[in-house]
């Protein structure tokens, strides 16, 4: 006889059913729809705790939730792909989202997140957003219009790729700034070179980019001749999600039809090369069919640093050199025996280098200091607020 231990549906338990399971986490056998998705057994962790969580906070989680992955934030709702669809559906916030939304502007969902929604009709036809998983990489850059909170430009990117065009000019000005989201973002970030057919020297372009992108991978393509895209493709089928941030016209949108071999966003019309247009005006998600997904961004016009980002990475030429001043404190402009200064001198550091340090580095350190100036206003009110509190207690009147 074998010695297995009774299955749990043993007559016992159908008798005197408990009245509800002891742990309500949606069930994930991890389907193929779902790896494919980017899901995981860290993801599955992730939302055990968040599960765990609200269940101690007497709000548990519903029978009938899922987990999905965002593919487009619209105004209070978002277009999310469930683990075993291949279709999209629409779920709006509910009130428990928006309430933790307006607490915390980071739980606000972005593109390539994971989110847990639930039915909110009886036929299951409408879904309501109620959680966002809390992120394993997020590309951010300061809020525009000077608001204190950054935006969520991608979520959960394996890989940042900047992309920039080796036409009309590289700026690389922007690549550094944007590999300073990137390295920040905690993918892994890369560099891509679009329209290598167009330029004479494919080689001498690589090169000019070749210290800013240290430690990252970098790549010449064309999308149009299906070049150099092998590292990209390979990602992909390894399931990863691949964001793509740059200016716009480098080619994000070609890119990402390329790796999809679909037409699936619109690309600038051959011609229409008017200065200030913006073709791709959403981020979006979209699964690559081998597996993987490529998250396609609007080109950015300024990107602000929060002054989170740590250019050592970016600069770490710059940074490497700077060991050897003579002074720990350097300041790289006058002081003798300089290595950076010297460096410039001698032509092993482009001049250019070092101002893109500086000009990235002071407006770093400059929006450090602004958020800190907010939290310190921030406590000061709170200080203040409590002090009268305290003065206005009815037992310190007399
Ligand atoms: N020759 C050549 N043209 C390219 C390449 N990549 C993109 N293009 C062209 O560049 C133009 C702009 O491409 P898009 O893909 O729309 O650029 P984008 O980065 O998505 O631009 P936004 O959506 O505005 O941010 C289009 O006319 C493309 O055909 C390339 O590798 N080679
Ligand atoms: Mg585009
Ligand atoms: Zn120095």
């Amino acid at each position: 006889m074998s010695h297995h231990p009774a299955p749990s549906g043993s007559a016992l338990t159908t008798r005197n059913p408990p009245s509800r399971p002891p742990r309500r986490t949606p069930r994930h056998p991890l389907p193929a729809q779902a790896v494919r998705l980017g899901w995981d057994d860290g993801w599955q962790q992730t939302l055990d705790r968040l599960a765990d969580d609200r269940a101690a906070l007497g709000d548990p989680t519903g029978d009938r939730a899922e987990v999905a992955r965002v593919t487009r934030v619209d105004k209070g709702a978002c277009e999310v792909l469930l683990t075993d669809a291949h279709t999209g559906s629409t779920a709006r916030w509910a009130p428990r989202l928006t309430r933790a939304a307006g607490e915390d502007p980071a739980a606000t969902p972005a593109a390539g997140d994971w989110v847990v929604i639930e039915p909110s009709d009886l036929d299951g036809a409408a879904w309501a957003l109620t959680d966002v998983l809390p992120r394993r990489t997020a590309v951010q850059r300061l809020g525009v219009s000077g608001t204190s909170h950054t935006q969520v430009l991608a979520a959960n990117a394996d890989v940042v790729a900047v992309v920039a065009g080796m036409v009309p000019d590289l700026d690389l000005g922007r690549v550094e700034r944007l590999l300073a989201l990137a390295w920040s973002s905690g993918a892994r970030p890369a560099v891509v070179l679009t329209k290598a057919d167009l330029h004479p020297d494919p080689a001498a372009a690589l090169g000019l980019v070749a210290a800013s992108a240290a430690g990252c991978d970098l790549l010449a393509v064309s999308a149009p001749l299906d070049r150099g895209l092998e590292p990209l493709r390979a990602w992909l089928a390894d399931g990863a999600t691949v964001a793509l941030l740059g200016a716009s016209g480098v080619g994000k949108s070609t890119l990402l039809n390329a790796l999809l071999g679909d037409d699936v966003m619109a690309t600038r019309a051959l011609g229409a090369e008017g200065k200030g247009r913006h073709t791709t005006v959403t981020r979006e998600l979209h699964l690559a069919p081998g597996g993987g997904a490529v998250l396609d961004t609007p080109g950015l016009r300024s990107v602000g640093l929060s002054g989170e980002e740590d250019l050592a990475e970016v600069f770490a030429d710059v940074a490497d050199l700077a060991d050897d001043c003579r002074f720990a404190d350097c300041s790289h402009t006058v002081e003798p025996g300089c290595a950076v200064l010297e460096a410039v001198a001698t032509g092993v550091l482009p001049r250019r280098r070092l101002d893109s340090w500086r000009d990235l580095q002071r407006e770093a350190a400059f929006q450090a200091r602004r958020t800190d100036a907010r939290l310190q206003a921030a406590w000061t009110s709170e200080l203040k607020s409590r002090t009268k509190a305290y003065r206005a207690r009815p037992d310190k009147r007399r």
